[in-house]
This record gives C-alpha cells, structure tokens and sequence, in this order.
C-alpha cells in the first residue's frame, strides 16, 4: 500500500466539513493548546494507575511494547470531561456531521508504547457499537508527536461511503461469537492492497483526526524508539442516530435503559452541543 502522508487543516470550515463528508476522515492543526494537552497527559497517567474495569492490555506483558486501552474516562475524572464535554470538540464534531445537535457516545484512551510491533487491524468502529445512523463520528486527539513510524492511523479515503459493513476484529471465542455483526465479512487487510487509496498525517501534540464510524481505519507499530503514542479519542453521535441493543463488542460500565430505535436520550450520552 502507498500512504498519502499529509498535513493537517488549520480550522473547522466549510470546506473542512466537505472535506469529511467526501473522504470519511479530516486532520485539525491544534485543536488544543499545550496547556490542554499537559492536563490530559495528566489524566492519561491517572487512568493508567487507576485503571477502570473496562480496561485492557491488548498485548501480553511478555510481548514488548505496550498497548493499553481505556474507557468512559469522561465520566469520572474532570480532565476528560473537559475534553469530552466542555472543549471545541462537540462543535467540530457538530459541524462535521452536519448536526443540530451532539451528545458524546463514549471516550476511549489508546496508549501505544515505543517497541509495540503488533498493528491494529483493518476495521470501522460502527459495527463495534450499539447505535445506527448516519452522524457517528470519531475525534482521535494526540497527545504526542504521530509519524508514520510511530503508528500514526491510516484511513480508506472514502470508504465510508461504500455501505458496506464488518465485523469487529474480536477474537474468536464462545462469548464474542455470540456478539451481534460477528456474522459480518472480515475487513480487507488494505495493508497488503497496492491500489487503496490511504492517507495519514503527522501530527503534532493538540492536533485531532475527525473520522466516520464508517470509515475503514489501521494502523501500524509503534516503532519510533522513546516515544510514546498517547491518544483521547471522543466519539460522538448527532440527532439521527438511534439506540440498537447488543451484546456488542463495547461495553458500557452500567446497562443502557434504551430499547432498538430509541434516540439515544439516556444519562451516559449527554448533550454537549446544540447548533445556533
Ligand atoms: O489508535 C489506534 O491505533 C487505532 C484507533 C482506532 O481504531 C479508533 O480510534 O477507532
């Protein structure tokens, strides 16, 4: 495969808003400012020390690297709700999707330490999810210089757009094949496709990819010694989207009083942004 390697956009405009809509995924120069991101560095610690039963290390400790996952941190430390709730995060997301309105669906921490070799497959988050619709969207902020040697994320451009769909790249196991869409194809490995049309960007700390559910996402090792791969990734949902019961392959930490079609008008996904 041949990665477009890009720049990132300086602001949240129209034509950054086309721009998602035509390609499934945009990159915003600074988004936070450096004292943001040294807060959020902060929490980032905080929750790796305290880690919530949601949790997980994706690598055996034995493996080298380390690839450390988190969840709904918004809901229990001020730092990510800052970020979650109360930044221009909701807006762009807002302004992306061409909402009314936005609720913040969950935040996933994703840490990826110098050494980790294992990539993230080829996957798009929406059949991961217990939503539908078509304003599901994804804010990956960076705490850290992103390189292509350090695993920036890599993108489908456009592939949000094809309607199709597939499964999570769980692993295999009694409980997970009970998941709802593990029935779905597996996702291309694009990495091993000469004609994808893949872009990715380097980043600086404060700078935020903004991607469609639907978009098909992967990345790489983290093989830049010494430096570390912190990320926040705030995914948010506007008015179209409604509620489908699972099991899916996210888990919320209490049950979700939502029937299949309902809007998502529940305690866990508040508001956070409302078009003028
Ligand atoms: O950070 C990564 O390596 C993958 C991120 C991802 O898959 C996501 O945020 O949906």
């Amino acid at each position: 495969v041949s990665v477009d390697l890009h720049e990132p956009r300086t602001g949240m405009d129209a034509e950054a808003a086309a721009a998602y809509q035509r390609d499934g995924v945009i990159c915003l120069r600074g988004v936070l400012d450096s004292a943001a991101v040294e807060r959020l560095r902060e929490a980032v610690a905080w929750a790796m020390l305290n880690p919530s039963p949601l949790a997980q290390e994706f690598l055996p400790s034995e493996a080298g690297g380390r690839y450390f996952s988190d969840l709904h941190n918004f809901r229990r430390n001020a730092a990510y709700a800052a970020l979650a709730c109360d930044s221009d995060l909701p807006e762009i997301a807002g302004r992306a999707m061409g909402a009314r309105s936005v609720r913040v669906l969950y935040d996933q921490t994703i840490v990826k330490e110098p050494g980790t070799q294992s990539p993230t497959p080829w996957h798009h988050d929406l059949p991961f999810w217990p939503v539908t619709g078509r304003q599901i969207c994804s804010i990956w902020v960076a705490l850290d210089e992103v390189t292509p040697e350090s695993g920036g994320v890599q993108y489908a451009r456009g592939s949000h757009l094809s309607g199709e769909l597939y499964r999570p790249t769980q692993p295999d196991t009694p409980e997970t094949r009970l998941m709802r869409n593990m029935d779905l194809p597996p996702a291309p490995n694009l990495s091993k496709d000469a004609t994808a049309d893949v872009v990715s960007w380097n980043m600086a700390p404060g700078d935020a990819l903004v991607f469609s559910a639907r978009t098909l996402h992967g990345a790489g090792a983290n093989r830049a010694s010494g430096r570390t791969r912190r990320a926040i990734v705030v995914r948010y949902v506007g008015e179209d989207v409604t509620f489908v019961e699972g099991p899916h392959a996210l888990a919320f930490a209490e049950p979700v009083p939502l029937k299949t079609g309902d809007p998502l008008d529940a305690p866990q996904f508040p508001i956070v942004w409302r078009a003028a």
